[in-house]
């Protein structure tokens, strides 16, 4: 990203007292904490100029909301409690893109002199569109329950689903048909975090791994995941055969027909229109 594309906000040193520690004196008695964070905001080129809180992030309401949710919720260790409030601040504010947070505990009963102890977490929020389908048992139950799993944890966020599609099966495997749709999800996740959570969800749908392109009970793809281009031994970001799954690229196009593909440079609808010109030619020939 570019420095001119984005904006910093800065909140030094903003104290709570709260009840979060490891020890019992420490949730009873409660201590004074030290919060500094730095949002950063995106895309605010065109708001330069504006004289409007609108346009921008209300440091004065983020520092109520910090002090509340550190007064609301208790945590045994700082980690935890920085790692959530990253998250719910991201999920809370959407111009912030990315979060700095620093909880500082100058009062920790470590019984030696010193300055302070503080935890730092740094986070950001992306968007994922993910291809999903099933073909065995109860298709829609799968693919159900798949969507409620990616809303359950903090860190990812069910934003919405295509509608389903009865689609032939791709690979020249013979076996049932498939039910596919897309989704897409907010998440705190990295692309190979976010990939062995899809695992654990199509694991905990009796996915077993026998058949390549074979049948099975849940399956989910990892389609984009911002504009970013990836490949390594375990995953490769846009998935490498999306342009040629016309049961990846219907679905997606419902929910992003202006998604541009990073590599391949077009947009999901244009892919479209492309693969359905290249299966009529074929099925004429
Ligand atoms: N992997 C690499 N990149 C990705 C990515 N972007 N998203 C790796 C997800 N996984 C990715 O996948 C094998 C490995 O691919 C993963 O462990 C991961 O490290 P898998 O799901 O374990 O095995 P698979 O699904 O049998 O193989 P593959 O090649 O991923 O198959 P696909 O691409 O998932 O295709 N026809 C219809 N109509 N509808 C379908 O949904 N699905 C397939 C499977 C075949 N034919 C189909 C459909
Ligand atoms: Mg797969």
């Amino acid at each position: 990203m570019k420095n001119s594309d984005m904006r910093i906000i800065k909140i030094r040193e903003l104290e709570v007292f709260a009840h979060h520690g490891v020890f019992e004196e420490e949730t009873m008695a409660g201590q004074k904490f030290f919060i500094n964070a730095k949002l950063v905001l995106d895309n605010t080129a065109g708001q330069v100029l504006s004289d409007d809180l609108e346009s921008t992030v209300d440091y004065g309401e983020v520092c109520h909301f910090i002090t509340e949710y550190m007064q609301k919720n208790t945590c045994k260790l700082l980690e935890k409690i920085t790692e959530l409030l990253c998250i719910e601040i991201l999920y809370k504010y959407p111009l912030v893109s990315g979060i700095t947070l620093e909880i500082r505990k100058p009062e920790a009963p470590i019984g030696l002199p010193f300055e302070s102890v503080s935890v730092e977490r740094t986070l950001s929020r992306h968007i994922a569109y993910l291809s999903i389908g099933s073909n065995m048992g109860d298709k829609e139950g799968h693919l159900d329950r798949a969507i409620a799993l990616l809303d359950k944890e903090k860190h990812t966020r069910f934003i919405c689903e295509s509608e389903r599609f009865a689609t032939e099966p791709y690979g020249g495997v013979i076996q049932e048909d498939f039910l596919n749709s897309a989704v897409m999800v907010e998440t705190v996740l990295s692309p190979h975090e976010l990939l062995d959570y899809l695992h654990e969800i199509e694991n905990s749908e009796g996915r077993k791994r026998e058949v390549r392109w074979g049948p099975r009970t849940l399956d989910l793809d990892i389609v984009f995941y911002d504009d970013i281009s990836l490949s390594d031994s375990t995953l490769t970001i846009p998935h490498t055969d999306m342009q040629n799954r016309l049961f990846v690229l219907e679905p997606l196009a419902k929910i992003a027909g202006y998604y541009r593909h990073p590599v391949l440079g077009r947009t999901v609808s244009e892919l479209l229109k492309e693969l359905e010109a290249r299966e009529l030619t074929d099925g004429d020939l």
